[in-house]
């Protein structure tokens, strides 16, 4: 048996924009045709992924009339049950339709703010008839070019007005459904506000319900600021609130490119999955993952199922590896934690009577200075398990 097959226990998921995406791009026209919600449904199962993702216009071209809608969400049920699929998250297309060109929540305009509620409640209730438990929020459009137009200070104010409208929308009618929050620095907006992960976490402890809202932090996004996606991930997992993830792939400083993931930058992937899966020792994530990415331009249908089940595969490898390089006696030999019970307790647990006796301690910082920590071969060691070589 193939050990890198995915199965439903890995719980791997795609969103429907993202295998069906159709090579569509700034400078050119799709390459692909459009694929149906129930071939995804079908495809995916058959590549061994357990999960599917949509957006509210993924499922439901804007502007179906109620019947149409209705029609369509049945066929799509139907889909999930012939293959045992099942949808882990949904959000909300506030990005697309012209109205939102200055943003959906945080735009100028009572009436677009509006629409964007109306826009994700009846998308939220979408969501839940399918089954899913996390609600992304990623804003796209919300941001500047021409910043002068309105204060930054107001476009958070206004989010957190929609958040916490939406969160008690979402207890009124009982829904257990938590929310993600995605960050992004820019694209399609000159500036988005909030771009990073760690910007949402501060964001989301000033929210009236707080403990039903996360974040959903993307490989690509955080890479495209030059940061390190497994610091963000690592602050998300220890502050609590890493509800959801998007993996793909990027370069720092491209446009987004939503690339398979581990394309790029094994090292980040790899990193990521080590502490997603807690190899190291700490408590590991259990939530979807996700693969937020598309297929080069350059394939055709088959390519992009070639995508998907490489997407699972890479991840399902780096796993076996993190296993590999955390059980390595020389690995756990390198990063054994230096004990000092005095020193500890005397830095831990504020007294006045700690405190003057550290001021005072006399720490042999000349030998702590001189000696080398190994990081070199510590670092070397996780290349070469990377690469198999142990
Ligand atoms: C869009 C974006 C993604 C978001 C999706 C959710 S849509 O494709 O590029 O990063 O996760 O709205
Ligand atoms: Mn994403
Ligand atoms: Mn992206």
């Amino acid at each position: 048996m193939d050990p890198y097959a995915p199965t439903a226990q890995d719980r791997f998921s795609f969103g429907l924009w993202t295998v069906g995406n159709p090579g569509r791009d700034p400078f050119g026209e799709p390459v692909r045709a459009v694929v149906s919600p129930e071939r995804i449904v079908q495809k995916l199962s058959e590549c061994g992924a357990s999960g599917v993702n949509l957006h509210d216009d993924d499922l439901v071209p804007y502007g179906s009339s109620a019947k149409t809608r209705d029609t369509i969400v049945a066929s799509f049920k139907a889909a999930l049950e012939d293959h045992g699929m099942v949808v882990p998250m949904a959000t909300t297309n506030l990005f697309s339709h012209p109205v939102f060109k200055d943003g959906a929540f945080t735009s100028n305009d009572p009436r677009v703010r509006a629409f964007a509620l109306g826009k994700t409640m009846r998308a939220i209730d979408l969501g839940v008839e399918l089954g899913a438990k996390i609600y992304v929020f990623w804003g796209g459009r919300e941001g500047s070019e021409a910043d002068a137009c309105r204060d930054p200070r107001t476009a958070i104010a206004r989010m957190r007005e929609a958040l916490d409208y939406l969160c008690e929308y979402v207890r009124d009618q009982k829904y257990a459904l938590r929310f993600a929050l995605e960050a992004k620095p820019n694209e399609p907006r000159g500036d988005i506000y909030m771009p990073t992960t760690g910007h949402m976490l501060h964001f989301i402890s000033t929210l009236a319900h707080s403990e039903m809202v996360g974040v959903n932090p993307e490989v690509a996004h955080e890479t495209m600021s030059g940061l390190s996606m497994a610091h963000a991930v690592a602050q998300a997992m220890e502050a609590g609130k890493l509800f959801h993830i998007d993996l793909n792939a990027q370069r720092i400083g491209r446009y987004d490119q939503d690339f398979r993931f581990g394309s790029e930058d094994l090292r980040q992937a790899f990193l990521v999955v080590r502490l997603l899966e807690g190899t190291a020792g700490g408590e590991a994530y259990t939530g979807p993952l996700h693969f937020d990415s598309h297929a080069y331009r350059t394939e055709d249908d088959e390519g992009v199922w070639d995508f998907a089940r490489g997407s699972m595969r890479t991840y399902k490898i780096l796993h076996e590896r993190a296993r590999a390089f955390d059980s390595d006696p020389r690995v756990l030999a390198l990063i054994a934690e230096r004990r000092d019970a005095r020193l500890e307790a005397l830095s831990s647990n504020y007294t006045r009577a700690k405190s003057e006796a550290l001021k005072v301690e006399s720490i042999d910082v000349g030998a702590v200075a001189k000696a080398g920590l190994g990081y070199e071969r510590l670092d070397q060691l996780m290349v070469e398990h990377m690469l198999g070589v142990h």
